[in-house]
């Protein structure tokens, strides 16, 4: 008989104690989130930190076209993809591949996907072979000087290296079939 009014001079108190425990989760979940905003131990590195590139150079040419070449090292324990290079030397920097073209001849375009460095393995550009064609130069290319180079990859990651413009008078070939551009080093 006595229980409901007891009940009823409770719940303020059991009402501020719920309203505590509420503000207590909250505090709970904020701690939650900013620790997990943080790295984990075991986040994987950035491939921008796992590629390096050595003996890297592109040739010399006073303008136009021109191409960067090199050999990309994968230290980490998944495939890393190149998908993207930039430079100050030149307006567009593109990814490109050879492949023979309908007679047989070496012919180059831009590689669709970019270029994938397997994990531990490495991957070398060359003339002839996959390499990074500058589009358009800004300003000549000149012997035994450099430019820096910027290389993104498909986890948005980018690493720069500098690049040595040396002399080189091989491995020309056609931009595209049929198309009046001039031969280059690609
Ligand atoms: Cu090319």
């Amino acid at each position: 008989m006595s229980a409901y009014p007891r009940t009823r001079l409770r719940s303020p108190r059991a009402a501020r104690r719920l309203g505590a425990a509420t503000a207590l989760s909250v505090l709970a979940v904020f701690a939650t989130a900013c620790s997990s905003s943080e790295p984990a131990p075991d986040a994987p590195v950035a491939g921008g930190d796992r590629i390096t590139m050595s003996d890297q150079w592109i040739k010399a040419a006073d303008s136009g076209m021109s191409a960067a070449f090199g050999n990309l090292r994968n230290t980490g324990d998944a495939p890393v993809t190149l998908v993207a290079a930039t430079s100050p030397a030149s307006d567009r920097v593109e990814i490109h591949e050879v492949v023979p073209d309908s007679t047989g001849a070496k012919t180059m375009r831009p590689k669709a996907g970019g270029i994938t460095i397997p994990a531990h393995g490495e991957v070398t550009l060359r003339p002839g072979a996959e390499h990074l064609m500058f589009m358009d130069l800004r300003q000549p290319l000149r012997t035994g000087t450099e430019t820096s180079l910027t290389l993104t990859f498909d986890d948005g990651s980018s690493t720069v290296v500098r690049a040595q413009v040396r002399d080189f008078a091989g491995g020309n070939e056609n931009y595209a079939p049929g198309t009046e551009h001039p031969t280059h080093g690609g």
